[in-house]
């Protein structure tokens, strides 16, 4: 196969640990979808992430085709971008160990999400949890991304891929490009609805704090008009009240108005009917996108097709960089 490609290069990866958010929408997949005429783009799905955390294997199967399906569902075009399951190319794990060997454990304990899933789930602070980091640096890596499109609650882990990047071209050479974390300001993190400190997430035991991609109308209604805000009954993207700093974000980027534009739109109006409205966008928002879901998942076949192929993509950029790596850091590769 000739390299031809001149674009940039893009790579970003989802857990299917559940079902994605309104947060993961914003904060990722509908960004994906906007940047894939402007760059080569490659869409993981990170099923071997997603066990640092127990899953059942039933569950974690379907979770990922799923996560596939909603991929496609938001508008991002296979004929444009690739995509496949980071299990189903071995080479990740095969740099994850050489990276890790070039990664230190202060580095690691330093994670603010390892913490933060430590405490969460205590009874299985595993090693795998321990080092994600280093198997998200790999998976970067791997394909010499100049970008990675994601929500700010991953920038550290960016900025880790980046130290070991660097690391490692200066210790064996030039080797990896140093990859640029690509996120957007205004949808970087969608909060809890019912805990408007925290981000939203897809593992949150409350299912009324997060919005999910798949959320009928009627839910996703109900879920925003119990949204915790304040007493003061003023819509505003003021950030000193969380709750309805959160709602008018979230207003804004479905809309695409200016959180100043929002303000404007619901000023003497009470918190009822801006909930009701931001329910309604949403719902809006993400009906087409179920549909396509629904379609999409009667057709294991197509899916199993786009998977097929991605692979083969990515499994040819990622033995040349492992190849690359191996013979760099001294492994015998025959005569
Ligand atoms: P989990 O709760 O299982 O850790 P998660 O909901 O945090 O999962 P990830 O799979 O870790 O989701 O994240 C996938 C992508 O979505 C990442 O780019 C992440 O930055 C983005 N993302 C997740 N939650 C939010 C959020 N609340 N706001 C904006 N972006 C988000
Ligand atoms: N850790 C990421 C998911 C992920 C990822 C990646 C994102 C795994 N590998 C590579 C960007 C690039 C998360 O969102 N929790």
């Amino acid at each position: 196969m000739e390299q031809t490609e001149t674009r940039k290069r893009i790579f970003s990866a989802v857990q299917p640990s559940g079902n994605l958010t309104l947060g993961n929408y914003l904060g990722a997949l509908k960004n994906w979808a906007d940047l894939q005429d402007e760059f080569e783009c490659i869409y993981c799905v990170a099923d071997l992430h997603a066990i640092t955390v127990r899953q059942e294997p039933a569950e974690l199967r379907k979770k990922s085709l799923d996560t596939l399906a909603l991929y496609l569902a938001s508008g991002i075009d296979p004929q444009k971008a690739t995509f496949f399951l980071q299990s189903h190319v071995p080479e990740h794990t095969q740099l994850s160990w050489v990276l890790g060997c070039n990664t230190m454990f202060g580095e690691l304990s330093r994670m603010t999400q390892f913490k933060d899933k430590s405490q969460k789930h205590a009874d299985n602070i595993n090693a795998g949890l321990f080092t994600y980091p280093v198997l998200m640096a790999a998976d970067i890596l791997l394909y010499q991304a100049d970008l990675v499109p994601v929500g700010s609650d991953q920038k550290q882990h960016i900025e880790l891929a980046r130290d070991i990047a660097q690391r490692f071209n200066g210790a064996y050479s030039p080797t990896f490009t140093v990859p640029e974390a690509y996120i957007l300001k205004s949808s970087a993190r969608i909060m809890s609805l019912a805990e408007p400190e925290r981000k939203m997430s897809k593992s949150d035991p409350n299912v009324n704090a997060s919005i999910f991609m798949l959320d009928k109308k009627d839910d996703i209604i109900r879920k925003f008009k119990r949204a915790v805000t304040d007493s003061e009954a003023r819509v505003a993207a003021d950030p000193t009240r969380p709750g309805i700093y959160n709602l008018v974000n979230i207003y804004s980027c479905l809309t695409g108005k200016t959180s100043e534009e929002t303000e404007r739109e619901f000023e003497g109006k009470g918190y009822g009917d801006f909930k009701v409205a931001v329910g309604e966008v949403c719902a809006d928002a993400l009906s087409g996108l179920q549909a396509e879901f629904a379609r999409l998942t009667k057709d294991k076949g197509y899916l199993d097709g786009i998977l097929r192929e991605g692979t083969e993509k990515a499994s040819y950029i990622a033995r040349k960089t492992v190849s690359k790596v191996y013979r760099k850091v001294g492994f015998y590769q025959g005569k």
